[in-house]
């Protein structure tokens, strides 16, 4: 079986390419849940959804986020009464954290309500939070420290990042999910999927103990480059590397995971990194639909077994 690290648009379109590539139980999605917040007296969380929505394949591709087919009369009568529509509430979507706080409300963990939902959505692989305590990543920036989501879609990411903070994250616990993957002993290869690797992989790689799991892997560890010519296909992830001074090239991504991975998946347009005793392996990274979902996880997939971690 396989681990894949997820959060965003491009998180979910290579776990769903994964998740139909592999043989139903062969893989586990950790997701990021830093994203995560409270609105309108509601737990939401954009990047379990985003991959959850994109394995039942109920996703919008157009817009990145959400249901296909959605419709807008619950944000519309919410805009009437003074609500905070700034934030896109579909009606469809809105049964998601309705039934989701609801369940927390009750005493679930979000890794129950999580199991749940896949269950109901016929998803045949493992999806998990990170982590089952709450992490709130909260943006430095040039206008002050804001929530993940004022940042994110309030301020369409304008502002200039000056670095991060995962608000509980010192005191929060990898979920029971993610921790039986990384113990499971036959897990064959970590994958970090196409994900900003700053705001969607960066709260996981931060859990107390994350980072110590992954030094210590037995088993190959696989980065998918989010850039393609320097670029990021959608998003803000070249923005906030070069903010952060990090090279948009397969060097910044290199550097970023130093010590994590054995390998790191690149697009034909970008050079290969410089460092050595990295694997590298060249193939298109553009995911427009499944057929390219499903090739870039076959790809990924053969690279990953195809490199041995020394005893
Ligand atoms: N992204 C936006 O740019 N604008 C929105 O209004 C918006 C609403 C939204 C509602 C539910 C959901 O699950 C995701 C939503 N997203 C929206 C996407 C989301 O906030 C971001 O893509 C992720 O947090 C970044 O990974």
């Amino acid at each position: 079986m396989f681990l894949a690290l997820a959060g965003g648009v491009g998180g979910a379109k290579l776990a769903s390419g994964l998740a139909n590539v592999l043989p139903a139980g062969e893989l586990v999605i950790a997701v990021n849940t830093g994203d995560d917040f409270e609105h309108v007296g509601l737990h939401v969380a954009p990047d379990l959804d985003s991959v959850m929505y994109a394995l039942a394949g109920l996703n919008d591709t157009v817009r990145g986020w959400g249901l296909a087919g959605e419709s807008w009369r619950f944000l519309d009568a919410l805009k009437r009464l003074g609500g905070a529509d700034w934030f896109m509430l579909g009606d469809q979507d809105l049964a998601t954290h309705v039934e989701r706080s609801w369940r927390l409300r009750g005493g679930a963990t979000l890794s129950a309500v999580t199991a749940h939902f896949c269950a109901a959505l016929r998803i045949t692989q493992t999806m998990v939070p990170m982590s089952d305590d709450p992490v709130r990543t909260m943006v430095d920036t040039d206008l002050g420290l804001l929530p993940f989501q004022d940042y994110f879609v309030r301020h369409r990411c304008a502002p200039t990042l000056k670095g991060l903070r995962f608000d509980g994250v010192e005191t929060a616990r990898i979920s029971d999910g993610l921790r039986a993957a990384l113990d499971n002993p036959a897990l064959e290869g970590i994958i970090i999927c196409p994900s900003n690797p700053l705001l969607s992989i960066l709260p996981i790689l931060s859990l107390p103990g994350m980072r110590d799991a992954l030094t210590a892997r037995r088993v190959p560890c696989v980065a998918v480059s989010p850039l393609i010519g320097g670029k990021a296909v959608k998003g803000p992830a070249a923005k906030n590397m070069t903010e952060l001074g990090l090279p948009t090239t397969p060097d910044g991504i290199a550097d970023f995971y130093t010590g994590l991975i054995d390998g790191l998946v690149i697009d034909p347009e970008d050079a290969p990194p410089t460092r050595a005793g990295l694997a590298v392996e060249s193939t298109p990274t553009l995911m427009r639909d499944a057929d390219d979902r499903a090739r870039l996880a076959r790809a990924t997939l053969a690279f990953t077994r195809s490199l041995v971690r020394p005893a």
